[in-house]
C-alpha cells in the first residue's frame, strides 16, 4: 500500500468522481485518466501547489487505497451500492438533475435519497477535513456536493471554501419545490465563494437564499450573502471552458485532417455533413433535433443522398429509466428516418451509442460542416467550445439559446429548440450561409474560446475563492 507523500495538502479539490477510471489491462486493474477538461484544468492550478483530489472511485463497495497519479494525490472515497442508489442515482440524478434543468422531466423526491445524500456528503467533509492542511484552500465541485461546504466549515473553520457548480441553478419558482431546499441553501454558503456558469445562475441562487431563508439568518447585499455567525459568502459566474489550445492542434495534425476525410468517404461524400455529439441525456434536445431533421428530409428541404447527420450519443445513467426511455425514443426516430430515407447501404443518419477517444472526436468535428447542439438546458455545452476550437474559418455552428455557452458563442446560429418550425430555418440558414459570412462568426467564436480557455477559468476561480470577503 502506498505511503502518503504528507499528511496535509494546500489545495483539496473534490468531486463525485475521481479523475481517473479502474480498468483491466489483462490480468491487472489499473487507474487511467479519464478524459475531459476538468483534470487538465485541475492539473494546471496543482502543478504549482500540493494539491489532492477527493471523489469516488466509479465502483461500489470500500474505498481503494490512496495513490498518486499524474503529480496529483488521488483519494478515494468508497460508497455502497445503497449509497450509489440513493444518493447518486437517487437525490443527485432522480431529485437534483431534473429540478435544476427546467423540469424537462418531473423531478422525484424521497426521504431515504436526502438522507443519504446528507451522509455522504458529511464522508467528504470529514475526508476533506482530514486532508486539508491550515488556511488550505478547498475547490468543491458540483450539485452531488452542495451540503459539503457547511459541514467542512463545522470542521475546519480556517478553511477558505469555494464551491462551482457545472450545471444550472434554477430560478426560485422551481428550486423551492425541492423539499431539502433550505439544507441545500444552508449547506452552499458555508462557502466563501460560490462560482455558476451564467451571472442568471448566480442570480437564481441569490434570489433564493433572499426568498426562502428567513431574514434573521442571511441579508443579502448585491452579490454576497451575510449569514448570522458574521461570515460572508459571494456568488458569481465564472463560466467553464476547454482546453482549447490542445483541440486546435490536434485537429490541425494530418492524422486527423485524413481521418476527417475518410469519415466522409466512408459515408459517400456527402455534400453536407451534420454532427451531433452528446452524452444521451433528455436534456440535450436529441429528440427536437431529430424532429427538425426528420421533418427536414420528409419535406425535401434536405435530401438523404446529399446531407448526412451523424448522432454520438454517449451512453449515460442507464439504470435510470428517464434514461431508458430517452434511449428507445432516440433509436426509434433513427431508424423511422433511415427506414424511411435510405437507400442501399446508405442511411441519411449514422447513430453512434458509445465513447470514443479524443483523436475520432477531434476527427469528426472537422468533417461536420455544421454542428448542431441544441439542449433544451445546458450549464454550459463544451462539445459547443470543442467544436469552436477545432475549426478556424470552416463550419459553422447551430446552437440553443438554452446553453452557457450561448451567452459567450455569439456569432452562432442561435436557436430555441422547442420551436421546431424556426429551429428548421435556422438549420437551413446554416447549411446555406455564405462562406464569408461563416468564417466571419467562426473567427471570432475561435478567437473567444482560445482566449477563455479552462486554464483561464480555473485561474478566475481561484482569484475570487482568494479575494472573497475575509471572515471575522
Ligand atoms: P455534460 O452534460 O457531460 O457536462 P458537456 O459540457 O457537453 O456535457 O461535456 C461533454 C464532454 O464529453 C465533452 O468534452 C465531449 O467531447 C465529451 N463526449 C461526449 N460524447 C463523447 C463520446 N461519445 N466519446 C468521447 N467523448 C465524448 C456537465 C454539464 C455541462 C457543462 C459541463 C462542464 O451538464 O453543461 O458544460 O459539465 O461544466
Amino acid at each position: 500500500m502506498p505511503t502518503l507523500p504528507k499528511d496535509t495538502f494546500d489545495l483539496v479539490i473534490a468531486a463525485n468522481r475521481l479523475p481517473v477510471d479502474r480498468v483491466r489491462e489483462g490480468k491487472r486493474t489499473v487507474w487511467r485518466r479519464s478524459p475531459g477538461g476538468l483534470v487538465t484544468a485541475m492539473e494546471s492550478v496543482m502543478s504549482d501547489r500540493d494539491g489532492a483530489w477527493i471523489g469516488w472511485a466509479g465502483v461500489p463497495g470500500k474505498a481503494p487505497a490512496a495513490f498518486e497519479q499524474d503529480g496529483m494525490w488521488l483519494h478515494p472515497i468508497g460508497l455502497s451500492e445503497h449509497e450509489i442508489r440513493a444518493y447518486y442515482e437517487g437525490f443527485s440524478n432522480g431529485s437534483l438533475w431534473p429540478l435544476y434543468h427546467d423540469v424537462i422531466v418531473p423531478p422525484t423526491f424521497k426521504r431515504s435519497w436526502q438522507a443519504a445524500y446528507e451522509s455522504v456528503n458529511r464522508r467528504f467533509a470529514q475526508e476533506i477535513a482530514d486532508l486539508a492542511a491550515k488556511n488550505a484552500t478547498v475547490w468543491i465541485h458540483d450539485y452531488q456536493l452542495q451540503q459539503v461546504p457547511q459541514f467542512l466549515r463545522e470542521l475546519r473553520p480556517d478553511l477558505r471554501i469555494g464551491w462551482f457548480n457545472h450545471i444550472p441553478f434554477p430560478p426560485v419558482e422551481l428550486f423551492m419545490q425541492l423539499p431539502a431546499r433550505d439544507s441545500l441553501l444552508h449547506g452552499l454558503l458555508g462557502s466563501d465563494f460560490l462560482g455558476f456558469q451564467r451571472r442568471s445562475d448566480a442570480q437564481n441562487f441569490l434570489r433564493a437564499c433572499r426568498q426562502l431563508l428567513a431574514e434573521d439568518d442571511v441579508a443579502v447585499r448585491g452579490d454576497v450573502v451575510h449569514t448570522s455567525d458574521g461570515r460572508e459568502c459571494r456568488a458569481a459566474a465564472v463560466p467553464i471552458s476547454i482546453d482549447a489550445e490542445s483541440m486546435a492542434s490536434l485537429a490541425a495534425t494530418p492524422e486527423v485532417q485524413h481521418r476527417a476525410r475518410e469519415i466522409r468517404e466512408q459515408l459517400g461524400n456527402p455534400e453536407q455533413l451534420l454532427l451531433g455529439v452528446d452524452r444521451l441525456d433528455y436534456t440535450k434536445g436529441i429528440r427536437h433535433r431529430l424532429k427538425a431533421l426528420e421533418e427536414m428530409y420528409r419535406e425535401g428541404a434536405l435530401t438523404a443522398t446529399r446531407t448526412k447527420f451523424i448522432q454520438v450519443a454517449t451512453p449515460s445513467r442507464e439504470r435510470l429509466e428517464a434514461y431508458q426511455h430517452i434511449k428507445s425514443e432516440v433509436e426509434q426516430t433513427v431508424g423511422r428516418i433511415n427506414g424511411e430515407h435510405s437507400s442501399f447501404g446508405a442511411p441519411p443518419v449514422t447513430y453512434l451509442h458509445r465513447s470514443f477517444p479524443r483523436e475520432e472526436m477531434a476527427a469528426l468535428f472537422v468533417a461536420a460542416d455544421v454542428m448542431l447542439v441544441t439542449p433544451l438546458r445546458d450549464g454550459m455545452n463544451l462539445v459547443a467550445k470543442e467544436y469552436v476550437a477545432a475549426h478556424d474559418r470552416s463550419g459553422a455552428l447551430v446552437l440553443s439559446e438554452f446553453t452557457g455557452a450561448a451567452n459567450e458563442l455569439k456569432q452562432a446560429y442561435l436557436c430555441n429548440p422547442h420551436d421546431i418550425s424556426r429551429t428548421k430555418r435556422t438549420i437551413l440558414r446554416a447549411l446555406e450561409s455564405a462562406p464569408d459570412d461563416r468564417s466571419r462568426r467562426m473567427r471570432a467564436m475561435h478567437r473567444q474560446v482560445l482566449r477563455h480557455d479552462v486554464r483561464h477559468w480555473a485561474e478566475s476561480f481561484l482569484t475570487n475563492l482568494t479575494v472573497a470577503p475575509d471572515r471575522p
